[in-house]
């Protein structure tokens, strides 16, 4: 891939964008960047940032935006050189605006599944917390219940998987996204992808990829 290209995966918690993402990262060899994989790390090392977002995170509330911007900000500094995949950030259109400045996308893929579906699959959700790799009791299950394939560690269930905080992630979700994806249908980036299964959305999701990076930057 000869061009930078640089994207950013947006859905409600759940829909799907750690999962897609390793998809996108295997196939077409981006860096991905996880936002609340980020966070999640800071809280392991008990940075100063990392506690201060503890207790918005637990709570499944936002992360103030000024703090998210400079994070990233920093990450990408180090990306100059390399197409990428941000997933998780931008989560409001200040964010959104923030980057806008730094950086110009070429592609916003936002994945459109319905609440109750993420409710109940959010239940089965199993983290390796130092990698970010996901699994599921049903759809993804590690080789051995409980244990991460790569590094054998222990599995754990996040602790904004608890009902009462998915339910306060997915009301935060809908009251940023009209104006997120607003921002992001006026450059005319967005596109949206609509479904149930990531099985049955990624096949859509990656032929749309192969044709427009392929448009932009020749075959790959
Ligand atoms: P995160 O970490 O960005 P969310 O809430 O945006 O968290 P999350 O929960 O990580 O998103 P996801 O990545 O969209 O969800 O979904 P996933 O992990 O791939 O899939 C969910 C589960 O379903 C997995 O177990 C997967 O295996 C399974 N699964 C996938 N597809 C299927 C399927 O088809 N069928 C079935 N049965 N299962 C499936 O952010 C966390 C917190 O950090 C802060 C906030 O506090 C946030 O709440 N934060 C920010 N704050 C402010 N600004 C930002 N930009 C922030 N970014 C993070
Ligand atoms: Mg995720």
């Amino acid at each position: 891939m000869n061009k930078l290209f640089r994207m950013v995966i947006l859905g409600a918690p759940g829909s799907g964008k750690g999962t897609i993402s390793s998809r996108i990262v295997r196939d077409f060899g981006l860096k991905h960047l996880s936002s609340g994989d980020l966070l999640r790390a800071q809280v392991i090392n008990k940075t100063e940032l990392g506690i201060a977002a503890q207790k918005y995170m637990k709570a499944g509330k936002l992360v103030p935006d000024d703090v998210m911007v400079n994070l990233i900000a920093s990450e990408l500094a180090g990306l100059k050189t390399s197409p990428w995949l941000l997933d998780g950030f931008p989560r409001t259109r200040p964010q959104a605006e923030a980057v806008h400045q730094h950086e110009k996308l070429d592609l916003v893929l936002s994945l459109e599944v319905p609440d109750e579906v993420i409710i109940d699959r959010i239940k089965g959700r199993w983290t390796h917390l130092p990698s970010g790799r996901i699994y599921h009791t049903e759809f993804n299950p590690p080789q051995v219940s409980g244990v991460d394939d790569v590094t054998g560690e222990q599995l754990v269930q996040r602790e904004d998987d608890k009902p009462e905080s998915v339910k306060q992630r997915l009301d935060q979700y809908a009251v940023n996204t009209g104006p997120l994806k607003g921002f992001y249908r006026d450059l005319g980036i967005l596109q949206e992808f609509h479904g149930t299964e990531s099985n049955e959305i990624w096949p859509r999701v990656h032929n749309y990829l192969k044709s427009h990076l392929t448009a932009l930057s020749g075959p790959f």
